[in-house]
C-alpha cells in the first residue's frame, strides 16, 4: 500500500499545480485523490520510509475523544504537534514574541495561562462529542441544550442497525468555524458494515502530504479499529479522499529523500483489552509490532 503515498507524493511534486496557499509558504497541489488500505489482520497504514511517531498520532486521537479542544493535556504528554496554532495566536495578540518553547512551557506551568491561550477554539474534539444544541425557548430566543455526541451515536448506530448508510462523525460545523483556530482537515468520517466487516470512509478537505498525512491515515486507522472492537466488528477497509492534497515547498529536502527510500514490512497493531466504552482506552492499551522504519525526516509545520 505505502507505494499509494509515494506515489501519491511523487505524482504532486512532478505535476501538482504550484500556488501561494494561506501559510504563505507555497505548495504544490492535485485535487481529488484516494488511497485505500485494508485492516485486515491487524495491519496499520504505518509509512516504513520514515520513522512516524505513532503514539503521537495516537495521543492526539485519544485527545480528541475527550472533547478537549485546549493544547494543555498534549503538552503535558510531551506532544508538540499543536503548539504553532495558540503560539502564533498569542504572540499577535500580546506582541510578546516568545519562542513556541517557552510558550508550551508557560502553558505546562501555568493553568491560567493555558485557559486564556491554549484553547483552539471548539475543533475536532468539541464537534465530535459536543456539537452544540440550540432549543427554542419561545419569542424567537434560544437556549443552549445538551450537546450531541456523535461519536457514541455511531457506536450505538453500528451496534443496533449496522447497515444503516448513515453512521457519520462530522466535525464541519459551519455556524462555528470562525471561531476555530483552524477548521477541520479531516472533517467527515463515515463507517460501513458489509460482511461483518466495518469499513471507513475519511473526506479530508486539505492535506498536508508529508507531515499530516501519515497521522490522519493512523488516526483513522486506529478510530476504526476501536470502534470495531466495541462493536464486535473485524476491521475492514480504510479509504481516504483528499480534497486539495499538497506539499510545501519547503519540504523539497524531505520529498527527495522519501521517495528514494523503499518500503519495507508491514506494521500491525495489538489492543491490550477491551474498554468498556469507545471512551475508556488509554495510551497504553495499543502497541505497534513489525514496525522497523527507516529514519526520521523533520520538516516545518506550515501554520
Ligand atoms: N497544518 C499543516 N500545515 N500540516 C498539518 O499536517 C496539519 N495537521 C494538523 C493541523 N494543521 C496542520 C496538526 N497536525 C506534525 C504532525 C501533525 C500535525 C502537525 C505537525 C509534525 O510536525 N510532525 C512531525 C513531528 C512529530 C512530532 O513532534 O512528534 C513529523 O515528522 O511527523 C494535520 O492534521
Amino acid at each position: 500500500w505505502e507505494w499509494q503515498y509515494l506515489d501519491l507524493m511523487r505524482q504532486i511534486w512532478e505535476h501538482g499545480d504550484e500556488r501561494v496557499d494561506r501559510t504563505g509558504v507555497g505548495t504544490r497541489s492535485v485535487f481529488g485523490t484516494q488511497i485505500r488500505f485494508d485492516l485486515a489482520g491487524g495491519a496499520m497504514p504505518l509509512v516504513t520510509t520514515k520513522r512516524i511517531y505513532w503514539k503521537t498520532a495516537a495521543r492526539e486521537f485519544l485527545w480528541f475523544l475527550t472533547g478537549e479542544t485546549n493544547i494543555r493535556p498534549l503538552v503535558l504528554q510531551g506532544v508538540k504537534i499543536w503548539n504553532e496554532w495558540p503560539h502564533a495566536n498569542y504572540v499577535k495578540a500580546t506582541g510578546d514574541a516568545i519562542s513556541v518553547e517557552v510558550f508550551a512551557e508557560r502553558i505546562a506551568e501555568d493553568t491560567d495561562f493555558a485557559a486564556q491561550w491554549g484553547d483552539l477554539g471548539p475543533v475536532y474534539g468539541k464537534q465530535w462529542v459536543d456539537w452544540p444544541v440550540y432549543v427554542p425557548v419561545g419569542g424567537g430566543l434560544y437556549k443552549r441544550d445538551t450537546g450531541i455526541n456523535q461519536v457514541a451515536r455511531v457506536v450505538d448506530s453500528l451496534r443496533h442497525n449496522p447497515g444503516s448508510r448513515r453512521h457519520i462523525v462530522e466535525g464541519w460545523n459551519v455556524a462555528e468555524l470562525d471561531q476555530m483556530s483552524l477548521p477541520p482537515c479531516h472533517k467527515t468520517y463515515q463507517f460501513h458494515v458489509g460482511n461483518g466487516r466495518l469499513n471507513c470512509a475519511l473526506y479530508q478537505r486539505s492535506c498536508d502530504v508529508a507531515l499530516g498525512l501519515p497521522f490522519n491515515l493512523f488516526g483513522a486507522a486506529l478510530f476504526t479499529r476501536m470502534l470495531a472492537q466495541q462493536c464486535d466488528l473485524e476491521p475492514g477497509e480504510l479509504v481516504w479522499m483528499g480534497g486539495d492534497t499538497h506539499l510545501y515547498l519547503n519540504h523539497a529536502e524531505l520529498v527527495e529523500a522519501q521517495l528514494a527510500r523503499v518500503p519495507a514490512g508491514q506494521p500491525v497493531m495489538s489492543i491490550a483489552r477491551r474498554p468498556d466504552s469507545i471512551f475508556g482506552y488509554t495510551i497504553d492499551d495499543f502497541a505497534v509490532l513489525d514496525y522497523a522504519p527507516q529514519a526520521h525526516i523533520s520538516a516545518p509545520v506550515a501554520v
